[in-house]
């Protein structure tokens, strides 16, 4: 049966074929306030995080689907579906293992200074060797404290447990199987003054909006990195010029900013002691492919009225 799919960007070709011949794709930035087309709409599929509230849901009098490519729908509000009867796919599970390794990708990159090093490397100022510059920090045998320890948050407690780190986490509550990934749980304050390094891999919640604030940055060690996996919303960028600045923390490595991308004449962007990435958290190949065939796995139980496969609400 041929479906009407709207779309927030145009799909690459490599989700596109996961689709059945004939489908019908409308884009989110053709359709006027008034269209005709909205009540064509009987499937959302959300790929780049596009803020969907129940105004947008209310456009679509078809909508039997919201189907987000990833896992955390803090751009959709979920409650606004649950009321309207849509149900909310994503793809949990499928991208704790990339995610976890950008998280020490970023991590490793802003100890060791790989970035500012790549440049020099570079640039026509490195004219002989010299042993004196550029020195990072250990990573091995230091504390690394991991704030969320979600799906994502345990494969970087395992990481972590590989190069001798101790390892402290916070969460809403403590895993009873923490032991399990050599994790101890301490409150977040704690974990702010001991962390060499910190690492956001918690949900975007109203609990974690600004959770790194000032306080929180002049907590930290001023040899201490922040490394953030998680959402921009979830650190105070402005506390955080502040914090790479005045030397209230070392360094940080942010994957994710809010907005995103952040505007290009932001301050961050000019500071060395960041490194920042255009959100590839999830971006391998295969990590990406899954994350795709559960996203129209998921919107094609919505649209055959099944119950989907990884369903948030
Ligand atoms: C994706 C993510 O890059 O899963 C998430 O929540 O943020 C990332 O894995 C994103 O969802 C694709 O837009």
């Amino acid at each position: 049966m041929v479906s009407h799919i709207l779309l927030d960007v145009p799909l690459p070709p490599a989700v596109l074929d996961l689709f059945e011949p004939g489908d019908t794709f409308l884009l989110l930035d053709d359709l006027s306030d008034g269209d005709d087309r909205w009540g064509l709409v009987e499937a959302y599929l959300t790929y780049g995080h596009p803020p969907t509230d129940g105004e947008t849901m209310d456009r679509m009098p078809n909508l039997k689907v919201i189907s987000n490519f990833g896992v955390g729908v803090d751009h959709i509000d979920t409650e606004a579906a649950r009321g309207r009867g849509i149900p909310v796919g994503n793809t949990p599970n499928l991208l704790d293992g990339a995610t976890a390794d950008m998280t020490f990708t970023l991590l490793m990159a802003a100890a060791r200074r790989v970035v500012i090093g790549d440049r020099f490397a570079r640039s026509p100022e490195f004219i002989h060797y010299d042993p004196s510059i550029l020195h990072g920090f250990e990573v091995h045998g230091s504390t690394i404290g991991i704030i969320g320890m979600g799906s994502i948050g345990k494969q970087v407690a395992r990481r972590a447990a590989g190069f001798d780190m101790e390892i402290v986490y916070h969460n809403r509550r403590r895993d009873p199987d923490d032991h399990i990934y050599q994790a101890r749980y301490v409150a977040l304050e704690s974990l702010l003054d001991v962390s060499d390094f910190v690492t956001l891999n918690c949900p975007l919640t109203d609990q974690t909006r600004g959770l790194i604030d000032e306080d929180a940055l002049k907590r930290m060690k001023r040899t201490a990195v922040l490394v953030n996996l998680a959402r921009g919303g979830v650190v105070d960028h402005d506390a955080l010029y502040n914090a790479l600045s005045n030397d209230w923390i070392a360094a940080a490595a942010l994957d994710v900013t809010e907005p995103e991308p952040l505007p290009r004449h932001h301050p961050l962007l000019g500071l060395d002691n960041l490194v920042i990435a255009p959100h590839l958290g999830s971006a391998t190949t295969r990590t990406r492919h899954a994350m795709a065939r559960l996203t129209v796995d998921n919107l094609k139980a919505g649209l055959a009225g099944r119950t989907l496969p990884s369903r948030v609400v």
